[in-house]
C-alpha cells in the first residue's frame, strides 16, 4: 500500500477523531440522571467514561506528544482507571455531564492543534501518528464499554438500531422455540461446511509493521501449529440452546473445576439476559424484549460457559494462535493478511462493526469478509473467546506505558479475538488482542470451537 502524504494522514486522523467523538456523544446524549447512575457495579457511570476519554486524550496527546501545558491536572487522579475500581466511581466528585462535555471540547481543540503541527512520520512506534491511533482506539473502546453499560441498564430503550449495512446471506432469524431440541440445527446456512481444515506448519503471528497496532500485538514472530479444524461460523444461539436443553449447565463433567465452582456460585443457567418464555427463550436487548434469534451468534457467555459447550460438542476452544492463523494465513502466498479478507481496511461489505446495528448479524452473513481459508465472521459480530491466557509475545516491549497491557499479562485473563458488532473498525484487526476475566459476561462475546485434525484427515 502506498503511504499517504502527511496532509492526507492528518485529514484522515481528524476525520476519525470526529467520528469517535460523534459516537461518544451519541451514547451520552441523555438526561443527567441516566449518565450519573450506576447501572451495574461492573461498570462505571457513563459520565465517568465520558470525562475519562478526555482526560486520557489530554495526558497522552496534549501533554506527552504535544508538550503543551496541562489543562486540568486536578482531574488526572479521579479519571485514572487504576486508582478507582469501577464499583467505587459513583462516589467520586465527578464532573457533571455538561462540565465533561465542555472539558472534552477544550481538550479536542488542543489535540487538533497538536495534530496540525505533528510531522506524523518516523519509526512506527515513536511517531505521533501512533499516538493518535492509540487515542482513537481508546475512545472507541470506551464507546463499546458504554454500550455494555447501556445493555446492563433497565428501563425503556434509549438507543435505536440502524439496519445492518450489508445484506445478510443467512436465512432470516427465527424464533428459537422452533429450533430447540433439533440436533441437526446449528443456525449455519446449509451452503457452508460446518468446519474448515487449517493446515499445519508455521505462520507469522502478530505484527511489526501495522502502524496502529498496540504493544501487545508486537512483534511479528513465527508460530507453528498442528493441523486443526475450526468452525466456519461462530456458535449460534440455536446451537448453544441445544447444549442448554441437553443439561449442559448441570453436568459437572463438562466444566473445569473453576468453571463448575463459578457456575454454582453465580447460579449460571443460560447466557446473560436470556429468560425462559414458555418452551422458548426471550432476551432484553437495549430495553426491548424479543425472542432469542436462532441464527445469531451467541453473546454474553463467559469463558467457562464457552469452554463447557466446546467439551459437550466433543471439541475445544481454539488457541489464540489457531484463531489468528485461521483469520490471517493465506496458503497461496504463505503470508499473513491484515484482515481475514485481505489487506484493505474494513468496509460495510466485510463485517458488522461500528455499533450501529446493536446486534450481531446472522451466522453466514458477510461472505466477502471470509478468510483465505474460508472461515467466516472472524471480525465483527462477536468477540471470540480463545483458550489462551493473555501473555506477551517473544520480544514484547511495553509501549507507551506498562499500564496499557503489561500489567495484565498472566493467567488471570483470557484472550478474545476478532471484534464485536460494537467495536469500531479502528479498534480491531487480524492481530488485535482483547482480554477479560473468564467469569465476565457483559462483553459482546461469543466463541467458535475447534478440534485437532486426525492423521487420516491430513495425509
Ligand atoms: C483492551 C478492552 C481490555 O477496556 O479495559 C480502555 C481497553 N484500556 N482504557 C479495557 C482500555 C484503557 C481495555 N481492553
Ligand atoms: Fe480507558
Amino acid at each position: 500500500r502506498a503511504r499517504p502524504s502527511t496532509e492526507e494522514a492528518r485529514t484522515g486522523i481528524a476525520h476519525r477523531l470526529a467520528e469517535a467523538r460523534a459516537r461518544t456523544h451519541a451514547l451520552t446524549a441523555f438526561d443527567d440522571a441516566e449518565l450519573t447512575a450506576q447501572h451495574s457495579t461492573l461498570m462505571s457511570p457513563l459520565v465517568w467514561d465520558l470525562a475519562h476519554v478526555g482526560s486520557q486524550e489530554e495526558i497522552w496527546l496534549v501533554r506527552d506528544v504535544g508538550g503543551r501545558p496541562a489543562l486540568r491536572c486536578d482531574l488526572d487522579e479521579m479519571y485514572d482507571a487504576f486508582q478507582h475500581p469501577r464499583s467505587t466511581r459513583p462516589t467520586l466528585p465527578l464532573l457533571s455531564p455538561e462540565e465533561s462535555r465542555r472539558y472534552l471540547a477544550e481538550v479536542r481543540e488542543k489535540s487538533l492543534d497538536v495534530l496540525d503541527s505533528s510531522p506524523l512520520e518516523g519509526s512506527a512506534l515513536v511517531d505521533s501518528g501512533f499516538a493518535f491511533g492509540m487515542i482513537l482506539q481508546h475512545e472507541q473502546q470506551h464507546s463499546e464499554t458504554m454500550l455494555a453499560t447501556h445493555q446492563l441498564r433497565s428501563g425503556p430503550p434509549l438507543l435505536t438500531a440502524a439496519p445492518l449495512a450489508a445484506a445478510p446471506l443467512a436465512a432470516a432469524s427465527r424464533d428459537i422455540t422452533a429450533e430447540a431440541g433439533r440436533p441437526t440445527t446449528t443456525g449455519r446456512p446449509a451452503a457452508l461446511a460446518a468446519e474448515v481444515l487449517v493446515p499445519g506448519g508455521a505462520f507469522a503471528m502478530g505484527t511489526s509493521v501495522e502502524p496502529w497496532a498496540l504493544d501487545n500485538e508486537r512483534p511479528a514472530h513465527a508460530v507453528e501449529t498442528a493441523p486443526f479444524w475450526i468452525d466456519t461460523v461462530p456458535v449460534t444461539n440455536a446451537a448453544f440452546a441445544q447444549f442448554l436443553e441437553a443439561g449442559g449447565y448441570d453436568d459437572e463433567r463438562l466444566w473445569t473445576p473453576q468453571g463448575w465452582a463459578h457456575r454454582q456460585e453465580a447460579g449460571l443457567e443460560a447466557p446473560k439476559y436470556w429468560k425462559r418464555d414458555g418452551g422458548g427463550w426471550i432476551r432484553r436487548r437495549f430495553g426491548v424484549v424479543e425472542p432469542v434469534p436462532a441464527d445469531e451468534p451467541v453473546q454474553h457467555v463467559c469463558w467457562y460457559e464457552a469452554d463447557a459447550y466446546a467439551r459437550w460438542a466433543g471439541r475445544r476452544l481454539p488457541t489464540e494462535a489457531e484463531w489468528e492463523k485461521a483469520a490471517r494465513y493465506d496458503p497461496a502466498s504463505g503470508r499473513s493478511r491484515r484482515y481475514p479478507w485481505g489487506d484493505e481496511d474494513p468496509t460495510a461489505a466485510h463485517a458488522n462493526l461500528g455499533g450501529g446495528a446493536l446486534r450481531p448479524a446472522p451466522a453466514g452473513s458477510y461472505p466477502q469478509g471470509a478468510s483465505a481459508l474460508g472461515v467466516h465472521q472472524l471480525i465483527g459480530d462477536v468477540w471470540e473467546w480463545t483458550s489462551s491466557d493473555f501473555l506477551p509475545y517473544p520480544g514484547f516491549r511495553a509501549f507507551p506505558y506498562a499500564e496499557y497491557s503489561e500489567v495484565f499479562f498472566g493467567s488471570d485473563y483470557k484472550v478474545l479475538r476478532g471484534g464485536s458488532w460494537a467495536a469500531d473498525p479502528v479498534a480491531c484487526r487480524g492481530t488485535f488482542r482483547n482480554w477479560d476475566y473468564p467469569i465476565r459476561r457483559q462483553m459482546f462475546a461469543g466463541f467458535r470451537t475447534a478440534r485437532d485434525a486426525r492423521p487420516e484427515e491430513v495425509r
